[in-house]
């Protein structure tokens, strides 16, 4: 006789739920997961995630709560602070932040005024929507002075960046991105926000796993503001966590509670915890070589086949495809290679003459197929499947063989190995 199979909670309860999320696993599963900021988390994270601890308030810090009943919340987020501040050599940090822009706005909150004027890098160069948008909170509240990449090479230009600085005297500066493939020289930026007496905040999102391996030079101790999400190169649950010197301390936390949020989200802060540790690991370190190499091997690839990359080439996890020689845009580059399996997203490039919801570009990051254990090899076979349905983006039969020859490849590299209860099969 055939063993019945256990039903999960969410299947006997809501087989709706149950259905679409494990429409989503398949998805992950047998797709290449080609976007920079994506990546998978481990079972150990997700468990901590989804665990009981979303059930308790705790607004408010480990011993200085509004509700009783926090000892073993308390433990927690002390926990992921000390783990966090060992992890970084930060002075102190806030891991209650629902999301890098909460994060960010935290810092903002902590430091200017309506009115004031700061210094980000333009969305259209690389920069991110609370770096200064003018839809977003950060450039409605704020006034923003945008700095870009040279023309040429694509790298941020200082010299231009501390005439900037020099003449607009910003209260604060940005250093960060989300699509700049290039090492962000933080001690630079240290020495123009000093030259002008201005905070210095580094957004660190995407490349707070590349720093804690040491495969990205470190803010610290340049800046004063160091935000980050957790779940890029991380590899940690959704969310954010700020990290500051000592001095803005008190200022950032009422700034994040009660200023911005009340109950912080303990279960994530749990499943925060769980990551940093994960990331103190040699394992880790390693992990973030490979991403950094496999980067570089897919862009060497792409070059190979004639492709036009944003500066050339990538430091880091990302590559920035241009797709002008081409003749297609970024949003039918994204289209047809999802239809081949392959997941990326349309992005704007610097200098881009498209509407950023067409854009010139693609961004690739490999943070999520290095964390399957996909290699050099891999990245060779991932660059010509790509370069397969790009040079012929509405030949249905090279979609087809393309998304067969994705499936074989994510067969050889399992990603999760559940039973339906959540443990190990
Ligand atoms: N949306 C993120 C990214 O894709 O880079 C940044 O927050």
């Amino acid at each position: 006789m055939v063993a019945k199979k256990k039903m999960s909670f969410l299947e006997r309860t809501d087989n709706e739920v149950f259905r679409i999320i494990a429409e989503e696993r398949d998805r992950q599963e047998f797709r290449l997961e080609m976007i920079a900021s994506e990546n998978f988390t481990s079972p150990a994270v997700m468990e901590a995630q989804g665990s009981i601890l979303t059930n308790k308030y705790a607004e408010g810090y480990p011993g200085k709560r509004y509700y009783g009943g926090c000892r073993y919340v308390d433990a927690v987020e002390d926990l992921a602070r000390h783990r966090a501040m060992e992890l970084f050599g930060a002075e102190h940090v806030n891991v209650q932040p629902h999301s890098g822009t909460q994060a960010n706005m935290a810092v903002y909150f902590s430091v200017m005024s309506p009115g004031d004027l700061y210094m980000g890098m333009d969305l259209a160069h690389g920069g991110h929507l609370s770096m200064g948008h003018p839809k977003n909170f950060s450039g409605r509240i704020y006034r923003v002075i945008p700095y870009s990449v040279r023309p040429d090479d694509h790298r941020i230009d200082y010299n231009t960046l501390r005439e900037m600085a020099k003449k607009h005297r910003p209260k604060m500066i940005i250093a960060g991105a989300s699509a700049y493939p290039r090492i962000i020289h933080y001690d630079i930026f240290g020495d123009i926000a000093k030259e002008v007496d201005a905070i210095l905040m580094a957004d660190i999102a995407h490349i707070a796993g590349l720093i804690v391996a040491g495969e990205h030079p470190s803010p610290f101790p340049h800046a004063d503001f160091v935000t980050t999400t957790t779940h890029k190169t991380l590899r940690g649950p959704r969310g954010g966590m700020v990290m500051c010197r000592k001095e803005f301390a008190a200022t950032l936390d009422s700034c994040i509670f009660p200023g911005m949020q009340g109950g912080p989200l303990m279960h994530v802060i749990a499943a925060k915890a769980v990551a940093l540790a994960e990331a103190a690991t040699p394992e880790f370190r390693d992990y973030q070589k490979r991403v950094v190499k496999n980067a570089k091997r897919l862009a060497e690839a792409l070059l190979a086949r004639g492709f036009c990359l944003v500066s050339g080439g990538t430091d880091n996890h990302l590559i920035l495809m241009d797709l002008t020689k081409q003749g297609i845009t970024g949003k039918e580059a994204q289209e047809c290679l999802e239809r081949a399996g392959i997941t990326v997203n349309k992005n704007s490039i610097p200098f881009d003459p498209l509407p950023p919801a067409k854009a010139s570009g693609i961004r690739l990051g490999t943070p999520a197929v290095t964390t399957r254990a996909m290699g050099p090899t891999e990245m060779e076979i991932i660059a010509a499947l790509i370069s397969n349905v790009l040079r012929d983006p509405l030949n249905e039969t090279v979609i087809e063989e393309v998304r067969t020859k994705v499936r074989e490849l994510c067969d050889q590299f399992p990603l999760y190995h559940f039973n339906g209860d959540g443990t190990d099969s």
